[in-house]
């Protein structure tokens, strides 16, 4: 067959601005492709909710392809384990308690999972601000990654939400805007950030779960973001709190949506 080149052009042109305005208006837009955003992006999905999720980088998967310290086998403990058994991830047994996994499987099947669940996954864009009104956040605005990383002066687009997921691990960026360009009193103990604290696993996994919450009208953390908002520990390459996290919030906005 004769290939023409214009038509592979606008057959890429057409169906991503099919794809991108069906996503100007959302149920849910969820900032971060690591494992905590693209569980949450998974389950909301499945429920037939509109999902959109951000992420800044080429590559979906956030810290979890490189493991512990670039060794790309990750650790769950039971409960993960569960998790990923859902996902038709495999993953062995160390000793009791304690599972590996491979973790560029783990990556790529929460991936493919949210994908096919009907989750929309713009990889490449950043999140770098939101739209608030009436005190509730109702959407997030966003530009091209290489527009940010050339520093060049070019003007976003909006996503109106009717929730926003912060699932931007470490940096917790979409509640630093909230409390930079809002003012906003968040709901922790200091109504700020109040940052992550050292490396602690046992104590960071429990606190993971309990961080996942809404933490302003409209907008709810998940994962690291969680206890790096609510002054937790960190808790190194131990993953099934971030899976139980993205599970949770779903859940937790699946009930408010109804
Ligand atoms: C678009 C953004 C933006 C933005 C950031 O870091 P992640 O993997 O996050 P989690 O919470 O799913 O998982 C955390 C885990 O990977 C981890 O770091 C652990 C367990 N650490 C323990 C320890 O002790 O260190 O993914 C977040 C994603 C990244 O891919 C970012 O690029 C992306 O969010 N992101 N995307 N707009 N403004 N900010």
């Amino acid at each position: 067959m004769k290939l023409d080149e214009t038509i592979i052009t606008k057959a890429i042109v057409d169906r991503y601005t099919e794809k991108l305005k069906d996503a100007i208006s959302v149920d849910v837009a969820i900032v971060g492709g690591g494992p905590a955003g693209l569980v949450a992006a998974y389950h909301l999905a499945r429920k037939k909710k509109k999902v959109v999720l951000f992420e800044r980088k080429l590559s979906i998967g956030g810290g979890m392809w490189g493991g512990g310290m670039m060794f790309n086998e990750i650790v769950v403990q039971e409960e993960g384990k569960r998790v990923l058994d859902e996902l038709s991830i495999s993953s062995r047994k160390y000793q009791k308690g304690y599972y590996t996994a491979d973790s560029v499987e783990a990556a790529s099947t929460l991936c493919s999972s949210a994908v096919k669940a009907g989750a929309r996954i713009f990889n490449l864009m950043s999140v770098e601000d939101v739209m608030v009104r009436e005190g509730k956040v109702i959407g997030v605005v966003i530009n091209w990654t290489a527009v940010e990383m050339a520093q060049l002066h070019v003007d976003p687009l909006c996503v109106q939400a009717k929730y926003v997921v912060d699932a931007t691990g470490h940096a917790t960026e979409v509640a630093k805007v909230i409390e930079r360009k809002v003012g906003a009193h968040l709901f922790t103990e200091t109504g700020r950030v109040i940052g992550e604290k050292s490396l602690w696993a046992e104590v960071s996994e429990e606190t993971t779960l309990e961080n996942t919450k809404e933490i302003y009208p409209g907008v709810f953390v998940t994962g690291m973001a969680a206890n790096a908002t609510f002054g937790s520990y960190r808790m190194g390459p131990i993953f099934g709190g971030m899976l139980l996290s993205g599970e949770k919030v779903a859940k937790l906005i699946l009930k408010q949506l109804k």
